[in-house]
């Protein structure tokens, strides 16, 4: 039957240097492109480590066997047909089963599974090639798991080339030109692949002008990407106005009941499909931030997203929908107005009316990727619609990229956050549109600025393939990957990595704003702190410090109420000050500088403590970095970017300290217990 249909096969050497592998040809256009990525790659692997790679046959012992189950490699490889017989059917669109026997065996229902079986092969190294072991099947927790550029095809005035982007240019454009070049798209899409990426949406979700484009006479441009990521079975999205009818096209207006406007969009995604066969669908932030939306003309967030979900989906499209929606005009006099209310009270009560192509595009806090913030109440609150959980892999509040931050920890923490009835953040974007990153990724020699900014990518894709990895084990795949697998579980520089990064997303929360209070940061780039840059603007992001106390109350009994968007048993305990975890007390409660927390410290003593150990550990960190020499694939080059970004996130962490340090001092008159200087 597999000659029938064309099979291909590879050979691939393993350790003993004999090995062939299989990858059986997909009848298909599309899955035949990511046979050829496996052989590619394969073929690849051969020509650096020697070996043999044979697609005519398995002509000898084989090592390794990749192949489809309704293909197979023939009667010559000793236990195939027994996995065949067992996982066909079963594995999905991208989902692979792996065995050892006298060869490591991989089976896969679709020509994608063949791609992360592959991966998860190199991932496993050696593993995959010693004992025998029984049948393992891996399919990705979450299905889409994209990655959202918030690159600008022109420079913006204020944001650049790449908004929030700290790793370089855009990968795609400078400065109005498309500058995209194939052999580096060819190997982001590999990179974002390895790490179990599927969706990229490759422009800002604020969509300028020109950017608007990109839906009809640039659209040219999006076609390239996607024909270079193709092979890699990426399927790229694209940011667009909800204005287009009118900005772009020649409407006068974008009402979503309007029958001129809803053709409108029926044809552009027409015509995107044209030049796109496997486009994945629009993504759309409105009435936010200055962005268009139905709100204009009277309409609701379902009638705007349903109407381009109707554009789509005779093409097979979707809609992210997202969900940041709130009045960033606020007065700051205003106790009653919380913008971390803002989402849940716009979109909660639309559950059930949304398509069920349309995917409500959720951040994971409230407020806006802080360092600590609580999970988004809205992302319990939407049973019957499709929600996706989004997080920031670019770090614009947590240390852009000239910090180390490893942010797998935090993800990890908010995908397990559970509540009454079972369901937990993972759990609901599985069910929903998956998890969504924004991009990291630039035009830098390292693709991301800080080298160790790559695990933040990495931990993204295993974690939304995975929610229930562990953080500290996706590191460590990463280090492997990154700088070898020779070095054993205590050879150098695994041991120093884990040491920096391990514990880095709390050793940034110790310097930065204190137990969950958030956005202490200077208005505009947001890096470094200005304790009250926004405390009398209209942003909506105060903690309230005063002579007595500081935080939020956003109680039920006193404060702003937002604690009863939660459902048991958070929306009781996140009320109580004395039941709230300390590291959001700041975010719920407003309490005097003398309330002891959970830890049995005062909360201005907690304040002074955790800015010194915060700094304390960034400078270990820096003296175990120049401790590790450079050598094997740790370059010069790359130590001297970590070095060069650990002095930096050495000085910024001290001016945390002092500013915060000095500002809690100033305000509340309460020396330091262990007498350390506060004030200059
Ligand atoms: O955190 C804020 C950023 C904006 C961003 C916005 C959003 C793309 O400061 O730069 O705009 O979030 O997520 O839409």
């Amino acid at each position: 039957a597999w000659r029938a249909i064309g099979t291909r096969r590879v050979f691939l050497p393993g350790p003993s240097g004999a090995g062939a592998a299989v990858a059986a040809e997909a009848a298909g256009a599309a899955g035949a492109d990511l046979v050829e990525t496996v052989a590619a790659e394969i073929a690849a692997a051969v020509r650096t480590h020697g070996g043999r790679l044979d697609r005519t046959g398995p002509a000898g012992p084989a090592d390794l066997v990749l192949a489809l189950a309704a293909a197979g490699p023939g009667d010559g490889v000793a236990g195939w047909d027994d996995l065949r017989t067992e996982v066909a059917g079963t594995l999905g669109a991208e989902g692979f089963a792996i065995t050892r026997r006298a060869a490591t065996l991989v089976c896969a229902d679709a020509p994608a599974g063949l791609l992360h079986g592959l991966f998860h092969v190199l991932r496993a190294g050696d593993a995959a090639f010693g004992a025998p072991f029984g049948v393992r099947r891996h399919r990705p927790a979450m299905r889409r798991r994209m990655v959202d550029h918030w690159d600008n095809v022109d420079v913006h005035p204020v944001m650049g080339q790449v908004e929030r982007g700290y790793a370089g240019g855009s990968l795609f454009w400078t400065a109005g030109a498309f500058t995209a070049d194939p052999a580096r798209i060819r190997a982001y899409a590999r990179l974002l692949a390895a790490c179990g990426v599927n969706a990229v949406a490759v422009n800002n979700v604020n969509v300028h002008p020109t950017e608007a484009r990109l839906l009809t006479d640039r659209i040219g441009e999006v076609a390239a990407i996607a024909g270079w990521m193709r092979p890699y079975g990426i399927r790229v999205h694209l940011s667009v106005s909800f204005a287009a009818p009118r900005t772009v096209g020649a409407l006068h207006t974008a009402d979503p009941c309007d029958p001129a406007v809803r053709a409108w969009w029926a044809a552009a995604a027409r015509d995107v499909y044209a030049a796109i066969p496997d486009f994945g669908g629009f993504v759309v932030k409105a009435d936010s931030e200055g962005q268009p939306g139905p709100f204009g003309y009277g309409r609701d967030h379902a009638d705007g997203a349903n109407m381009l979900a109707d554009a789509l989906a005779p093409h097979g499209g979707v809609v992210h929908w997202r969900a940041f929606v709130y009045n960033h005009h606020q007065d700051w006099r205003d106790r009653g107005t919380d913008r971390a209310k803002a989402a849940h009270q716009h979109f909660a009560p639309l559950d059930g009316r949304f398509r069920d192509t349309v995917i409500v595009q959720v951040k994971h806090g409230p407020v806006d990727f802080q360092t600590r913030e609580p999970v988004s109440p809205v992302i319990a609150a939407m049973p019957g619609t499709r929600l996706a959980v989004e997080v920031q892999a670019t770090q614009e509040y947590t240390g852009q990229q000239r910090h180390v931050c490893y942010l797998g920890t935090p993800w990890s923490e908010t995908l397990g956050f559970g509540w009454a009835g079972g369901q937990t953040v993972a759990s609901v974007a599985a069910a929903g549109g998956g998890l969504v990153a924004v991009a990291n990724t630039g035009a830098d020699a390292f693709w991301t600025g800080h080298p160790l900014a790559q695990a933040n990518l990495y931990a993204y894709g295993r974690l939304a393939w995975d929610p229930a990895l562990d953080p500290c084990a996706v590191l460590d795949e990463w280090i492997t990957l990154t700088f070898g697998a020779a070095a054993g579980p205590d050879a150098e520089p695994r041991r120093t990595l884990h040491a920096i990064m391990d514990d880095s997303w709390r050793g940034y929360e110790r310097y930065t704003a204190p137990l969950g209070v958030g956005f202490m940061v200077r208005p505009g780039h947001h890096y470094g702190p200005d304790v009250d840059g926004y405390e009398y603007t209209g942003w909506g992001t105060y903690h309230f410090a005063d002579r007595d106390g500081v935080g939020v109350d956003r109680t039920r009994a006193t404060g702003t109420g937002f604690t009863g968007q939660y459902p048991q048993p958070w929306s009781r305990i996140y009320e109580s000050p004395d039941e709230c975890p300390d590291e959001l007390l700041l975010f719920f409660h407003h309490v005097p500088y003398g309330h002891v927390l959970r830890s049995g410290t005062t909360v201005i003593q907690h304040i002074y403590d955790s800015h010194f150990a915060g700094v304390e550990q960034v400078e270990r960190m820096r003296e175990r970095w120049r401790a590790l020499p450079p050598g094997g694939l740790l370059s010069a080059a790359l130590h001297a970017r970590v070095s060069e970004r650990l002095d930096e996130q050495v000085r910024s962490a001290r001016e945390w300290r002092d500013q915060i340090n000095a500002y809690f001092f100033r305000k509340s008159g309460v020396p330091d217990a262990d007498r350390r200087a506060l004030d200059g």
